[in-house]
Order: C-alpha cells, then sequence, then structure tokens
C-alpha cells in the first residue's frame, strides 16, 4: 500500500508521500536545480532524463535562475504538464540558508498560482547534493508550503516526494511535531 499522510485546509490539500518526483500525476513537478538549470545529478538529473532533451532545449533560453528563485518550463515527456525549477541554497550553516530554502517553496508556489495550477510535487529541495540537513529543511519545507496554503486557493494540491523510506520517516515526524504544536 502507498504510504501516505494527508493534511486539509479549507480546499487546500497537503500530501506526503514516499515515491519518485519524475511519476507524479500532479500539473507540475518542481526540480532541485542549479543556477544553469542544467540536466546534473540527483532530481535535475532524473527530471531531465524523464522529460526528454527537450526541457534541456527550453531550459537553456530562460537564463538561468539565482538561489531562492523559481522559473517555469513544459513538461515534455513527463506526466507533469510543468516543471517548476528553483535552486535551492547549499547548505553552510548560516541563517541565510533558511531564508533562502523558504523563498525556494514561496516563489515555487506563487509561480504555480499564477499559472493556475491546481497540483504541484515537489521534492526535498537542496538535501541532497547541496547538503541541507533533512530534519531543518523538513521543518522549514513544511512550514511554508502550510502557511502559504492556509492563505491562498491555489495550488489545492502540494504533494511532498520523499525518496526513501528514512527521508518520508523524517518528513512525517517533522508535520506530526508542527500540527501538533499549532506553532505555524
Ligand atoms: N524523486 C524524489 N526525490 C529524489 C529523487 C527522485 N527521483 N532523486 C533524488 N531525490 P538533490 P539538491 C531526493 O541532490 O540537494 C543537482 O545536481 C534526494 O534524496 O537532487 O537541491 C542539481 O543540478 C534528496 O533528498 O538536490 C544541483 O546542482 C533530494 O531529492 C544540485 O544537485 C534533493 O536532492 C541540487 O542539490
Amino acid at each position: 500500500m502507498k504510504e501516505e499522510l494527508l493534511f486539509h485546509e479549507g480546499k487546500a490539500k497537503l500530501q506526503i508521500i514516499k515515491g519518485d518526483i519524475t511519476e507524479q500525476d500532479t500539473e507540475a513537478i518542481v526540480n532541485a536545480a542549479n543556477k544553469k538549470l542544467a540536466p546534473g545529478g540527483g532530481v535535475a538529473g532524473a527530471i531531465h532524463r524523464a522529460a526528454g532533451p527537450d526541457l534541456w532545449e527550453e531550459c537553456k533560453k530562460l537564463g538561468g535562475c539565482e538561489t531562492g528563485q523559481a522559473k517555469i518550463s513544459g513538461g515534455y515527456r513527463l506526466k507533469a504538464r510543468y516543471v517548476i525549477h528553483t535552486v535551492g541554497p547549499v547548505y553552510n550553516n548560516t541563517p541565510q540558508n533558511a531564508r533562502d530554502l523558504e523563498s525556494c517553496y514561496m516563489n515555487s508556489l506563487h509561480l504555480a498560482k499564477k499559472k493556475g495550477i491546481r497540483s504541484v510535487a515537489f521534492p526535498a529541495i537542496s538535501t541532497g547534493i547541496f547538503g541541507y540537513p533533512l530534519e531543518e529543511a523538513a521543518d522549514i519545507s513544511l512550514r511554508t508550503v502550510i502557511n502559504f496554503i492556509q492563505d491562498n486557493n491555489l495550488p489545492e494540491i502540494v504533494r511532498f516526494v520523499l525518496f526513501g523510506e528514512k527521508d518520508y520517516k523524517v518528513f512525517t515526524k517533522a508535520f506530526q511535531k508542527i500540527i501538533s504544536s499549532k506553532d505555524f
């Protein structure tokens, strides 16, 4: 059975699942990109492989992306119609890291809303090659999304897709802690 955790806020839903971001059927998926929006490793490599070479052709024309910002492209061979590319901070244990990570989620969600996108799936941005500690990243990422869906009508579904059992557990635990403390 698919593991999944749900949170409802009005019409909006936050889902946490274990899975592969490239297989999501949400209208948009988010790429943990680099500043050139080039294929690279990790999530970015997997998304570019699944979408096919046309994605990189479009990305070349988007003019890159700064840390914390977001750009949008088509999804090509993916199930998702759009890819939102956001560049997470390279972790160096400074307060700016948290602000940048929050901006990634905020700017991606604002872009989705502007495009009228109803559902979007996120990986755990910055927690792979960029080295952000998972517990800290989970807390920031979840709080940012919870706050956004309380104040906005779109997207209606925000899904976190965690790649492994350990990451899924860290996210669900962080989520339960935030909800039970009612501090969001
Ligand atoms: N589906 C869901 N999550 C995944 C998948 C997948 N298919 N593959 C990996 N993860 P990373 P970053 C998880 O390194 O830290 C790239 O080269 C992974 O376990 O992809 O933001 C870019 O070009 C981890 O928890 O992104 C950049 O240069 C999380 O996704 C740089 O890496 C993010 O891992 C970005 O680094």
